[in-house]
C-alpha cells in the first residue's frame, strides 16, 4: 500500500446536549478528521484530541501541527504492507498520541476498504453485537439527571455512568440509588480527587458500583495501587494507561481492576489490541471508552469492541445522543437491549458523508509526497 496523501480536516459540531466533566462543561465540539489516500483508495479516521487540553495534553491544534510538521512526512511516498508499520515510521515522535492513532486508524481504514474486508475483520475481533454503556455529565440538578438516567434505561443502555467531583458524588450516587437499586452503575472522577481523600472515597463502596474511573491523578498508576486495597469498588484506569506497558504495569502492582481502552489515547489500533491482549492475558476486563466522537471515530470504537475481552459495555452509544445530523451513514444505532449489530459490510460498515464534511469544514490542508 503506497501512502500518496494525507488531508486534515477541522470540522465543528454543536452537542444535542452539553457535556460537564470534572475538567468542564462544553457545548459543541471541534473535530479533526484525517483522511489518507493510498492506491486510489480513501482511509479515515477521528483525532479524538479535544479543543482544550484538559482531558490531556494533546489538543486538536497541537495534533495538528504535529500531524502536518512530523508524521505526514514520516509517513508520505511510504509503501507498507500493513497498517500497522505505520506506528514504526512514526516512533521518532514521542508522545502526541491521538494525532498518530488518527495518521494510522486512516491507514487501517484504507487497508479494511482496499481488501473488502470488515474493520473488525482485520482487527482479530469476533464478537458479532457489543453491549452499550451510557456516560453522562455533570447536571445543572440532581433532577435533571435522573431524568436523563432515566431516558437512557428506557432505550435499553446496559450501563450508566456519571461523572463525579467533590460536591456532585456521595449525594447523587445516593439519589439513583434509591429509586434504581439494581442497574449497572459506575462513575469517572476524572482526576477529581487525591489520596488523602481515601475515606471520602471508601463511601462510595456503598452503592455497589461496576467501577470507578480513574479517581486520581491522571498521571499516576502507583498511588491508584496504594488507594485499590482500601475500596470494595474496583478502579477502572483511563487517563493513566498510554500503552500496553503501562496496562501490564498497572495490572501487576494492583493499581486497577479494570481498563478503558480508547483507541486514541494509547496511539492507534495497534497499541490497543496490544492493551486488550495484556489485560486478557491477566484476565482483566476491558471496555471501549468514548471522547464524544463524531461518527467516524465512533465507527473504530465499534469495530475495536468486537475483540473477545471488550466484556464490559462501551462508552459507545448511539449517534443522536451527541449529533443532530451525524457524518456517516447509516447512523450509529442501539437496539432495545443495548447493543449495536456489527456489519458484515467491507471497511466499518459506515459510509463516510464527504458532502456532509465538505459542509461542516472550517480548514483544510492536503498534504502529499512530492516524489
Ligand atoms: O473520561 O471517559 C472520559 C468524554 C470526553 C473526555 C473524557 C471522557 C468522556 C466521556 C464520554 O466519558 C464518553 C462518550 O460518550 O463518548
Ligand atoms: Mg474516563
Amino acid at each position: 500500500m503506497k501512502i500518496e496523501a494525507l488531508t486534515l480536516r477541522e470540522i465543528k459540531m454543536p452537542l444535542v446536549d452539553f457535556f460537564e466533566t470534572s475538567f468542564g462543561r462544553i457545548y459543541e465540539r471541534r473535530i479533526l478528521l484525517v483522511s489518507v489516500q493510498c492506491d486510489g483508495v480513501t482511509g479515515w479516521a477521528e483525532c479524538v484530541a479535544d479543543g482544550a487540553p484538559f482531558y490531556s495534553s494533546e489538543w486538536i491544534d497541537s495534533s495538528w501541527l504535529t500531524m502536518q510538521r512530523w508524521l505526514a512526512p514520516a509517513i508520505l511516498g511510504r509503501i507498507i504492507d500493513h497498517s500497522a508499520e505505520s506506528a514504526r515510521l512514526m516512533a521518532r515522535v514521542r508522545g502526541h498520541r491521538m494525532a498518530k492513532a488518527a495518521v494510522e486508524n486512516a491507514l487501517w481504514d484504507a487497508a479494511a476498504r482496499q481488501q473488502q474486508q470488515p474493520l473488525w475483520k482485520l482487527l482479530g475481533g469476533k464478537l458479532r453485537e457489543i453491549p452499550c454503556g451510557v456516560s453522562i455529565g455533570i447536571q445543572d440538578s440532581i433532577e435533571q439527571l435522573l431524568e436523563k438516567i432515566e431516558r437512557e434505561l428506557a432505550a435499553g443502555y446496559r450501563r450508566i455512568k456519571i461523572k463525579v467531583k467533590p460536591g456532585w458524588d456521595l449525594n447523587v450516587l445516593e439519589r439513583i440509588r434509591s429509586r434504581w437499586a439494581d442497574i449497572t452503575l459506575s462513575c469517572d472522577a476524572n482526576s477529581a480527587y487525591t489520596l488523602d481523600q481515601v475515606e471520602h472515597l471508601r463511601k462510595f463502596d456503598q452503592f455497589n458500583l461496576l467501577m470507578i474511573e480513574q479517581p486520581l491523578w491522571d498521571d499516576d498508576i502507583y498511588n491508584h495501587s496504594r488507594l485499590q486495597p482500601q475500596l470494595r469498588t474496583a478502579i477502572c484506569l483511563d487517563e493513566s494507561i498510554h500503552h500496553a506497558r503501562d496496562a501490564a504495569q498497572a495490572v501487576e502492582i494492583g493499581a486497577c481492576r479494570i481498563v478503558n481502552v480508547k483507541v486514541g489515547r494509547v496511539g492507534g489500533f495497534s497499541e490497543a489490541r496490544k492493551v486488550h491482549d495484556v489485560c486478557a492475558a491477566h484476565k482483566i476486563p476491558v471496555w471501549c471508552g468514548g471522547m464524544l466522537e463524531s461518527g467516524v471515530g465512533r465507527a473504530h470504537n465499534i469495530a475495536l469492541s468486537t475483540l473477545e475481552n471488550f466484556r464490559l459495555p462501551g462508552d459507545v452509544s448511539a449517534s443522536k445522543r451527541y449529533w443532530k445530523e451525524d457524518i456517516i451513514e447509516p447512523e450509529v444505532e442501539v437496539s432495545a437491549r443495548g447493543m449495536i449489530a456489527i456489519s458484515d459490510q467491507p471497511g466499518t460498515g459506515y459510509r463516510v458523508r464527504e458532502d456532509q464534511i465538505e459542509k461542516l469544514t472550517v480548514r483544510k490542508e492536503t498534504l502529499r509526497t512530492e516524489n
